[in-house]
């Protein structure tokens, strides 16, 4: 057909119709044209012959698309044409004002686009959430805000805060040159965080490879993670870093030392490799060196440390590759801390196995389970959270449970007095987000409205209220307002 096109693009009509007659039937389209023009009797009329007639309402010489006049010669959408041969021109539809009072237009050829403007979302350009994650690492802190910038702050002795230098911030600062970011996640002193178009970025510390660039160099502003695509969500550990695929497959890269990359041995890696024996995954968390994943069929896989029994399969033998979890079905949402773990189930109900030492896992003991044990006191819960040795819920209510370590005042009771069972957060509005971090000693809280709340551990200023005490027992607001 390319060749059909450039004879009747070069070629008059008159001398078209005797190369395509002797040429047989290699040119159906064009020669059941020119049967059609001849039967009329006014010439023979075919596009792109620079004659508008024969049903064409425009011919500009050729038979390429998306220039005004089409392969079979009519007026495309968002062009107007006139004369012979015909010129077309882009209308600029921006002149009308199609776009939400809410987006920027764009002119383009045929077409126009509208661009939300920050902070607003969807094809009508609503108000977004002005928070959409949140994620607090050791010392430091990242928000995502609905636009897709991230915010950080706290501690940035490694360049965790990702805005280019190594000072300490005690407010939330912009994470430089990141954009269309949906997710994140912190480990000790690193982040990653999941972009709308699939790919990953990292910054921080780089000592095991935790960034995934292939190096071990510290990055103080973001990079690419290498071979990834697709990704819809991501996990860090205190050194290594998880992402999964919209296929369910987990990568790994950075820390190995107890097989937590789950390819069944403990290199630490630059650079991503797939997880063995794991497909299907919906969701996956990572503890400071073991993960969890839950698969699409609810069932709960674990790997990596064991020390505490936080993989749950009964034993305290390291894994290297992904063992099932012992009596989880129907698992919805999963956390995990320094080496505990939770699992939120459809029935709405948390199952916590592994370190207990302060009460983490909310069976009202200090007992390490080396298989799942159900929360005491807790129903109706939406999402779960955990930090380095304390546990988060949220219940359908909007209300925020906490339990286990308090040291820092991280349970949000205004105590620093360890609890084995649920309690409830005062003083907070209905709860929408919670979070933590395997390493974190603080905890975050965000309402439907984008407020977003902090507590505990602040030596390094990662509550972001701009004071410098070193704890924060009840709930505070970060100096991050929405726009
Ligand atoms: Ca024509
Ligand atoms: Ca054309
Ligand atoms: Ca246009």
């Amino acid at each position: 057909m390319t060749s059909c096109k450039a004879l009747a693009t070069l070629l008059s009509g008159a001398l078209l119709a005797g190369v395509l007659g002797a040429s047989g039937g290699g040119c159906a389209r064009a020669a059941g044209a020119i049967g059609e023009g001849g039967s009329g009797g006014e010439g023979d009329q075919e596009c792109g012959d620079r004659i508008v007639g024969g049903g064409e309402d425009c011919d500009d010489g050729n038979t390429a698309d998306g220039d005004g006049c089409s392969a079979t010669c009519s007026t495309e959408q968002g062009f107007t044409c006139s004369g012979e041969p015909t010129k077309c021109e882009d209308i600029d539809e921006c002149a009308e004002g199609p776009c939400s009072a809410n987006a920027t237009c764009t002119n383009t050829e045929g077409s126009f686009v509208c661009v939300c403007a920050p902070g607003y979302t969807g094809p009508t350009c609503e108000k977004g959430p002005c928070l959409v994650d949140v994620a607090g690492g050791r010392g430091h802190s990242l928000a995502v805000r609905g636009e897709g910038t991230v915010m950080s702050w706290g501690s940035n002795a490694s360049g965790q805060l990702g805005e280019g230098s190594t000072d300490n911030q005690p407010t939330p600062v912009p994470v430089k040159g990141l954009t269309g970011a949906l997710r994140i996640a912190a480990g000790r002193v690193h982040v990653v965080s999941a972009r709308s178009d699939g790919t990953v970025r990292a910054w921080g510390s780089n000592l095991y490879g935790q960034l995934g660039d292939g190096s071990t160099t510290q990055r103080n502003t973001p990079v690419l993670v290498q071979n990834l695509a697709d990704i819809i969500s991501v996990a860090a550990g205190s050194y290594h870093s998880l992402a999964l695929t919209k296929a369910g497959a987990v990568w790994a890269w950075g820390q190995n030392t107890n097989g937590q990359l789950g390819d069944g041995s403990v290199n630490n890696r630059t650079a991503p490799i797939q997880v063995q024996n794991l497909s299907n995954v919906a969701i996956v968390a990572s503890g400071q060196l073991h993960n969890l994943a839950l698969r699409a069929d609810g069932s709960a896989w674990a790997w990596g440390s064991n020390l505490y029994g936080q993989l749950g399969d009964g034993t305290t033998m390291q894994r290297n590759t992904p063992v099932e979890v012992q009596g989880i079905t129907g698992g919805v949402a999963v956390a995990a801390g320094q080496g505990h773990s939770l699992v939120l189930r459809s029935d709405k109900t948390v199952w916590a196995w592994g370190q207990n030492t302060s009460g983490q896992l909310g069976d009202g003991t200090t007992t390490q389970r080396n298989t799942p044990v159900e929360v005491q006191g807790l129903s109706d819960v939406v999402a779960i959270a955990a930090g380095d040795l304390h546990s988060m819920a949220l219940r359908s209510d909007g209300t925020l449970w906490t339990w286990g370590d308090n040291q820092n005042g991280q349970l949000g009771d205004g105590s620093t007095s360890p609890r084995a069972t649920p309690a409830q957060v005062a003083g907070l509005p209905a709860i929408k987000i919670i979070a933590a971090g395997p390493d974190a000693q603080h905890s975050f809280a965000l309402t439907a409205d984008g407020l977003i709340y902090a507590w505990g551990r602040n030596d390094a200023g990662q509550i972001g209220d701009g004071t410098a005490v070193l704890l924060k027992a009840t709930p505070v607001q970060p100096q991050l307002t929405c726009n």
